[in-house]
């Protein structure tokens, strides 16, 4: 049966590689788009997308109940997958509010929707981030979905306090949900303000590239399109009220990351600048994936080498893309840097 999939956050970084994923994966089935389009959405991300016919988007704020249920109404979903979020972690420490309302009260908007409506399933894009950090001489820890959430940021907060409410709504209400929590995602179309787009935008242009502290934090990364399958496997397969880590096993240094982008856009290392830390920085993020592998038989299949290969191709190809982007984060960007000299 023709299934409705509304995915809220569908212009943004992962909500639109999910929904170009089930539009070529679930042929038959309708993707509506729930984006308020912030500054993290590029309009253009979704071009090839509006196109097509079992794709409808509308421009709404998750935290406008109204206009949420009207949604609701017209549409008739079947599975709520719910990306939309503020997800930078450094505008969270300069100014918290839109983090709280968007990311807490906007999810618990989507699930009285839920409720109100009746749906199969809701599902929570969460983030590894709220297990808190690991020691860098500790290798052998990991997450796992019963690590303690413990957050370090206001995002992180967010994120957290999002996941205890979804699993409230299971718990009191019965809604059929579902959480993954995922490690580090790269690849196209991820906004330049996140690590690998800014430094390869950066060095594209012979700027200096900011590295935060030493750059010895340890973060796991996941190329994006693994991910989205991820969360698939988990909304088909997943049980009822469980939280699912998604991760590939690829721990690196922000100093290695950077030092590869370089490497493969032929610059120099003396582009690389060392600047203020950030506040509360977490550590090392290391996410133990066991539980997703063994019982939805999911696994990444993208090497590291492969996606951060084919993600510098990509934003070399599409540089009008990420000026596009860098045209509406100019101030974000002076008032983020100048801070930190
Ligand atoms: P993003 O910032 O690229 O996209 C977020 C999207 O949400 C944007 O299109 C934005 O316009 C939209 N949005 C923000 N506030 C909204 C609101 N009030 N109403 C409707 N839409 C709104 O983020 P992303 O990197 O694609 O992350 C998507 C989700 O995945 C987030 O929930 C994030 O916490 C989670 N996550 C991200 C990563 C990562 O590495 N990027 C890793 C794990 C989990
Ligand atoms: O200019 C920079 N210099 C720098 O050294 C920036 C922007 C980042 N960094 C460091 C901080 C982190 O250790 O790089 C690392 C990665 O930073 P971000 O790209 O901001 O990601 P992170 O803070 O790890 O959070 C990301 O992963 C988890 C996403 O932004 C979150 O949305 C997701 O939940």
């Amino acid at each position: 049966m023709r299934k409705t999939f509304l995915v809220t956050g569908g212009t943004g970084f992962i909500g639109n590689c999910f929904c170009k994923l089930l539009l070529a994966e679930r042929p038959d089935d309708k993707v509506i788009n729930v984006d308020v389009c912030t500054y993290a959405a590029n309009p253009s991300t979704i071009r090839e997308e509006l196109k097509n016919p079992n794709y409808k988007f509308y421009k709404t704020d998750i935290r406008n109940r109204e206009e949420i249920y009207k949604i609701f109404e017209e549409e008739k979903p079947d599975t709520v997958v719910n990306f939309a979020a503020e997800s930078h972690v450094d505008r969270s420490i300069l100014d918290p509010e839109a983090f709280l309302t968007t990311n807490i009260l906007g999810t618990a908007v989507l699930m009285d929707a839920c409720r109100k409506y009746g749906i199969d399933r809701y599902h929570q894009v969460s983030t590894d981030e709220v297990y808190g950090d690991l020691p860098l001489d500790r290798p052998d820890l990991f997450f796992h979905e019963d690590t303690p959430l413990h957050t370090s940021s206001p995002y992180s907060t967010s994120k957290a306090s999002a996941d205890l409410l979804v699993l409230a709504y299971y718990r009191t209400y019965g809604l059929p949900v579902t959480i993954s929590r995922c490690s580090n995602n790269y690849g196209p179309y991820q906004f330049p303000e996140k690590l690998i787009p800014l430094m390869i935008s950066k060095a594209s242009h012979d700027e200096s590239l900011p590295v935060y502290g030493e750059g010895l934090n340890v973060r796991d990364w996941l190329y994006v399109k693994d991910h989205c399958y991820g969360i698939l496997a988990v909304i088909e397969k997943g049980r009822i009220g469980e939280v699912y880590n998604l991760g590939g096993h690829n721990e690196r240094n922000n100093l290695y990351i950077v030092k590869r982008i370089l490497t493969e856009l032929g610059k120099p290392e003396s582009l690389i600048t060392h600047v203020a830390d950030r506040h509360g920085h977490d550590q090392r993020y290391a996410i133990d994936p066991a539980k997703a592998m063994a019982e939805l038989g999911w696994q990444p299949t993208t090497t590291f080498e492969d996606g951060i290969k084919r993600t510098i191709e990509w934003y070399r190809e599409n540089q009008w893309w990420l000026d596009e982007c860098n045209a509406s984060n100019r101030e974000w960007l002076k008032k983020n840097y100048a801070e930190r000299k």
